[in-house]
């Protein structure tokens, strides 16, 4: 109880920050995430997908059409694959995030071993191939040692043959801990969604392709919210 109630402190303080700060000018925070996962999973182009959403870039690069930020040395695009890390950057809310983009080429794992003590959080590319898994449970490993906070993204969905629910049962012996999906996160679920993110109080609409917006949280929902947000906080310190 009590250390929900700190934990609870501590988010309410770091909100306020973001509310106070929506506009897209980097004077909040700075935030590092590593993104690591299997060989050719998608991590180089996850990242070009973040800069292109988050306004880095104008136009959306690609991995086959060597047109990508990352990957850009002659070696990297001659090989279409990561041979050294990729840093790049997006504002995001007032905040700046800042993402080591690793190869996941088991040769290069020293690359991904250095950053990730310096992250704040991991965001572990992977595929719904159970031939990743093994792959997928050495980098896991890593993050969950040091108690990096970490996100799986389920990539290559286009390929995936069964459902969400499938996937995540073929993925969780990779992982220590149990594997959670986001709400409402099957195929085309997300397109029109407006998003109450409860640990910082905000709420905001989802949009294909491009930046979400921050739309007030209605009073009718706010209770609801409340509730939600001290049971999210009360399971949290209990792990
Ligand atoms: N079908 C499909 N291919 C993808 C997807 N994302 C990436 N790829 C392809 O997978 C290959 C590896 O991608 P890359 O971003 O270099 O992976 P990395 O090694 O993890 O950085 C490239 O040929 C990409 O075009 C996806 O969502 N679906
Ligand atoms: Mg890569």
């Amino acid at each position: 109880m009590e250390r929900a109630q700190r934990l609870s402190a501590r988010v309410t303080q770091e909100g306020g920050r973001y509310e106070r700060s929506q506009s897209r000018e980097p004077r909040g925070r700075s935030r590092l995430v590593s993104i690591v996962g299997p060989f050719q999973s998608g991590k180089t182009s996850l990242l070009e997908g973040i800069l292109a959403r988050g306004g880095a870039v104008a136009r959306q690069g690609s991995v086959r059409e060597g047109t990508t930020v990352g990957d850009s040395s002659s070696e990297g695009r001659s090989h279409a694959m990561s041979v050294e890390p990729n840093v790049a950057s997006i504002d995001y809310f007032g905040d700046r995030l800042t993402f080591f983009d690793s190869p996941g080429s088991i040769e290069f794992i020293h690359d991904m071993r250095y950053a990730l003590p310096v992250c704040d959080a991991g965001v572990v590319v992977c595929e719904a191939d159970p031939r990743k898994v093994p792959a997928l449970q050495v980098i896991l490993r890593e993050l969950e040692d040091l108690g990096l906070p970490r996100i799986l993204f389920l990539n290559k969905i286009d390929q995936a043959n069964g459902g969400l629910r499938e996937t995540l049962e073929m993925l969780q012996p990779a992982s220590r801990t149990p594997a959670a999906a986001a709400p409402d996160s099957g195929l085309g679920g997300w397109r029109r969604h407006r998003i109450v993110d409860l640990a910082l109080e905000r709420a905001f609409v989802y949009r294909e392709a491009a930046p979400s917006s921050v739309i007030e949280m209605r009073q009718a929902y706010s209770r609801k919210k409340s509730r939600a947000r001290y049971l999210m906080l009360e399971k949290l310190a209990d792990l």
